[in-house]
């Protein structure tokens, strides 16, 4: 049964090189996502942020990378309070997962953000992600996520939202 791993291997070894290829998916892992969501662009906005809780069921993995159609670049951050500042960064070895310990992507902690957009995120539609995880034997997973978009006026995680507010004559800043 865990000669499995040792077949897969091998994607340890040209794990930069798959990060490109087409999604791989095994089964010898069970990653739950649950409640992705996008937030919603305002006009001119270029990059925005996906969050979800995930959870490594059988053992721990690390979220490693992710992408979306919607997004030339999508990286794994962190926000932190530094110095009495937030400020967010890269995670160069990705988030670790715990088994069966649901980590939360939330505003103003762990988040996806997704750069360079295609085109504007609208509140309502899903966008598609794609999660890229390793377990500790360097077993590679894909994860399919579909995120639905929301917007969020508060507890943004980018601090341009908030010098942006001539973008707000639509109508849409003030659902509840
Ligand atoms: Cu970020």
């Amino acid at each position: 049964m865990r000669q499995r791993w040792s077949t897969f291997s091998l994607a340890a070894a040209v794990f930069s090189a798959l990060l490109t290829a087409a999604p791989i998916t095994v089964n010898a892992q069970e990653i739950v996502v649950e409640d992705a969501w996008v937030r919603a662009t305002l006009p001119g906005q270029m990059a925005t942020a996906a969050f979800m809780t995930i959870t490594a069921k059988n053992k721990e993995a690390t979220l490693v990378g992710a992408s979306s159609l919607i997004a030339g670049i999508s990286e794994i951050h962190e926000m932190k309070m530094a110095a009495g500042v937030m400020r967010m960064r890269a995670l160069a070895d990705g988030l670790a997962l715990a088994v069966n310990k649901p980590v939360e992507l939330t505003p103003g902690g762990y988040h996806i953000m997704m750069f360079d957009l295609k085109r504007a995120v609208v509140a309502g539609e899903q966008v598609p992600l794609t999660l890229t995880l390793v377990d500790a034997n360097g077993e590679k997973q894909s994860v399919q996520v579909s995120a639905q978009v929301r917007r969020l006026g508060v507890n943004s995680d980018m601090p341009a939202d908030h010098g942006n507010g001539h973008g707000h004559g639509h109508g849409e800043g003030m659902k509840h």
